[in-house]
């Protein structure tokens, strides 16, 4: 029996034994902190095995499947803390880690042992379920395995965002990027500033390039935002599943839709539509109270839902231009002591990170906030060029790769003329299955992880979303969780037909191996 598993885990020893027969009478067995993995299973399993495992505190003789805490549970964002050992025989199978977060890693190597239906929306294959006899040890390579989702560009529902969490879930991410607010869009509530959801979060054209614009998606308007409730159950379903959500607030570029809605928090004070193009605009944040008001009313909310310890304050692609041609700015930057208005992105970024300090959180930026620098603690997120990683390593912060050479998932998959609307170049998924994360020279242990990008300029639907996501985001969670080693003993594009079986149970709408399909 071949075991095609994306990721591949860091030890795999398959058996000769009999496997374990999954079926009515198995019982889920668990205590205390790790009675959640067990109901995560018990819910994950319900759907496609007809099967309502029972979660009880004492073992049966056999047919169980038994989860245990071994020790100290490791501190969070390591590796360890997401380690376990899986061992499966004709009798019984162990789950054991040091964390919860482990137990639930192992939950979705089960998913992915188990027979393919058993990934379907309904039963329609019958108990008993075989799980092949093996031991499992595993742990992650990077402690950060990401996906960004653009929810400000196109507008997600937000069941599909849960879904999109369910299928990274499924292949080991344990981050949701959640980039809530840029130029056409800006997805969240601030009490006190209900403009953001009547205005900014609204814009007259769906279509914001001319080639979406030609492919029909124009003159209808689009928008939308996701309630403070909606955003805490977004939360909640990553948080049973292992993931983490961080959410991005892009700030003090990228900042139209909020200017559309408060143009006083502008350096011109003009009042411009939410963009309905894309690109880099000039238009910024002022260094004034107000804006600064702003901010903090915004990330006091951000603090309020989201528990991650760490809070995205954006930071890319700000010109300075409006700040050098600004009385009031030059005058601020004079007042600051700082040597220009060109200083005012790190002076805005220090203010950012000591407010969130407030709350306990740390800040991560894109590689930019570096110029001017950065808080020592601030984590950067490296996209433009790999050199940049060494040298935000060198100045002593922890880093996360998210490279435009393999991590832009929003790039084309193919040359091929036939392939629907993407952005910019093109990263194939063999790109992405020979890529090495870790920049030459550079320490592995600097590196908080490894992250996908899913801008979603070009994305107007679930469906195009999931086609740039898949399967080019097995290859990117497998680059993130196995080793240089594994990847090397075990070529991944050998095990993705296997894989792709079960994104068909899933019904995802993945790009065929053998060439588009842009219907
Ligand atoms: C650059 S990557 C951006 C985004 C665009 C993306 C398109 C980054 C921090 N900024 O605003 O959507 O390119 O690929």
């Amino acid at each position: 029996m071949t075991i095609e598993l994306v990721p591949r885990p860091a030890s795999m020893t398959v058996n000769s034994g009999d496997p374990f027969q999954l079926d009515d009478g198995t019982v889920l067995v668990a205590t205390g902190p790790a009675a959640d993995a067990a109901w995560l299973l018990h819910d994950l399993l319900r759907a496609g095995t007809g099967l309502r495992l029972p979660v009880t505190d004492t073992a049966p003789a056999t047919g169980a499947i038994e989860f245990t805490l071994t020790g100290e549970p490791p501190a969070e964002w390591t590796t360890a803390r997401e380690a376990y050992r899986l061992e499966i025989t004709a009798t019984g199978v162990r789950i054991g880690a040091a964390a919860p977060a482990g137990l639930i890693q192992a939950v979705h190597t089960l998913r992915q042992l188990l027979p393919v239906d058993t990934l379907r929306s309904v039963a329609v294959a019958r108990a008993p379920f075989p799980l092949p006899a093996l031991v499992i040890e595993d742990e992650p390579r990077f402690a950060w395995r990401g996906l960004m989702l653009d929810v400000a560009r196109h507008f997600l529902p937000k069941e599909s965002v849960l879904r999109i969490i369910d299928l990274a879930a499924l292949h080991h991410l344990n981050v949701l990027h959640f980039h809530l607010t840029d130029d056409q869009g800006w997805r969240l509530p601030v009490p006190g500033w209900p403009k953001l959801t009547e205005i900014s979060s609204w814009r007259t054209e769906t279509a914001i390039g001319h080639a979406l614009a030609k492919a029909g998606y124009d003159g209808t308007p689009h928008g939308g935002y996701y309630t403070a409730d909606d955003l805490r159950e977004i939360v909640a379903y990553a948080g049973y599943r292992g993931m983490t959500v961080v959410p991005e607030i892009d700030l003090p570029g990228h900042v139209r839709s909020v200017l559309a809605a408060y143009p006083e928090l502008g350096n011109t004070g003009e009042r411009k539509p939410v963009a309905t193009t894309f690109g880099i605009f000039s238009e910024v944040l002022a260094p004034s109270d107000e804006a600064l008001r702003f901010c903090r009313d915004v990330f006091d909310t951000v603090a309020d839902i989201f528990p991650a310890n760490f809070v995205h304050i954006g930071g890319d692609e700000c010109p300075r231009t409006e700040w050098r041609d600004s009385p009031f700015a030059q005058e601020k930057a004079a007042e600051l002591g700082l040597a220009g208005p060109e200083m005012l992105q790190s002076w805005f970024t220090r203010q950012y990170a000591d407010h969130l300090a407030g709350h306990g959180r740390s800040i991560i930026g894109w590689d930019e906030i570096l110029d001017g620098g950065a808080p020592a603690d601030a984590v950067v997120m490296v996209w433009r060029d790999f050199a940049i990683a060494a040298k935000a390593i060198e100045k002593g912060h922890r880093v996360i790769v998210a490279p435009v050479q393999a991590a832009y998932l929003d790039y084309y998959p193919s040359d091929l003329p036939e392939e629907p609307l993407h952005i910019h170049n093109q990263i194939t998924l063999e790109d992405i299955a020979d890529f090495e994360p870790v920049p030459d020279g550079a320490d592995e242990s600097s590196l908080l992880g490894v992250q996908s990008q899913l801008w979603s300029e070009y994305l107007p639907t679930s469906r195009a979303v999931e086609y740039a996501l898949f399967p080019r985001l097995a290859a990117s969670a497998e680059l993130a969780w196995s080793t240089p080693q594994v990847r090397r003993d075990h070529p991944l594009l050998e095990r993705i037909p296997g894989h792709l079986k079960r994104l068909d149970a899933l019904g995802v709408n993945y790009r065929p191996l053998d060439g588009p399909h842009p219907w």
